[in-house]
């Protein structure tokens, strides 16, 4: 099913199912290259998911800031390629959405075991802000909170699950949004975590 949350914020649910256990595999072969791994905010703060990146560029944080790097700063590698699957559910969940010609170049994977959550807050790293970004969850449930333009406009929250797939771009490109924290459970391909890919094209 297709559910539109607010203009340009479309929900296509079990969109990934059918490549779910493939896409699982890939995560856990870019980890094997690039570990998953806790960032810090430069307030000195610990963000509670774990993540890593493929593609020509990751998001990373730490006491220096947010930014996207071409190279992984624990290895000083190139962070993995996108795996050729990857692109295609990004590129076609995009389509489908009605954004066509997606194609990204970044790709953050974040975990989240029992009790990790994401505070609201912008994506606004990747200059480029005409490009929809395309979300991918995996595994455990978890409520996703969609708030507006501003931090002022109280967030509701609805259930992200196993396979959907979220589309958003144009004016809910800039929304502030975040998940709750993760209940704990046990999913048959993941188990005891919750994955979500983030798809984006960044302005080199
Ligand atoms: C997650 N990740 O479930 C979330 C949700 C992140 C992040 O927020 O930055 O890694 S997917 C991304 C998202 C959600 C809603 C709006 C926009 C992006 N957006 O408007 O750009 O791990
Ligand atoms: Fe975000």
């Amino acid at each position: 099913s297709r559910v539109t949350l607010s203009p340009g914020a479309i929900v296509l649910r079990g969109f990934a199912l059918p490549d779910a256990e493939a896409l699982h595999a890939a995560i856990r072969a870019v980890a094997a290259q690039a570990p998953l791994r806790t960032m810090h905010t430069p307030g000195g703060g610990t963000l509670s998911a774990a993540m890593t990146n493929c593609g020509t560029l990751g998001w990373v944080t730490d006491k220096a800031g947010y930014r996207y790097t071409p190279q992984d700063p624990l290895s000083h590698r190139p962070w993995p390629p996108l795996p050729a699957l990857f692109a295609q559910v990004a590129t076609s969940a995009a389509q489908t959405a009605g954004f066509s010609g997606f194609h990204p170049n970044a790709c953050l994977i974040n975990r989240y075991e029992a009790g990790s959550r994401m505070g609201l807050h912008q994506d606004k790293d990747e200059k480029d802000f005409t490009q929809p970004i395309v979300s991918v969850s995996l595994g455990l449930p978890i409520h996703f909170l969609w708030g507006g333009l501003t931090r002022s406009v109280s967030p509701f929250s609805f259930l992200l699950e196993h396979g959907d797939v979220v589309v958003w771009g144009g004016k809910a490109r800039l929304h502030y949004h975040g998940v709750k924290p993760l209940a704990a459970g046990q999913h048959p391909l993941t188990g005891s975590c919750r994955f979500n890919l983030t798809f984006r094209f960044v302005a080199p």
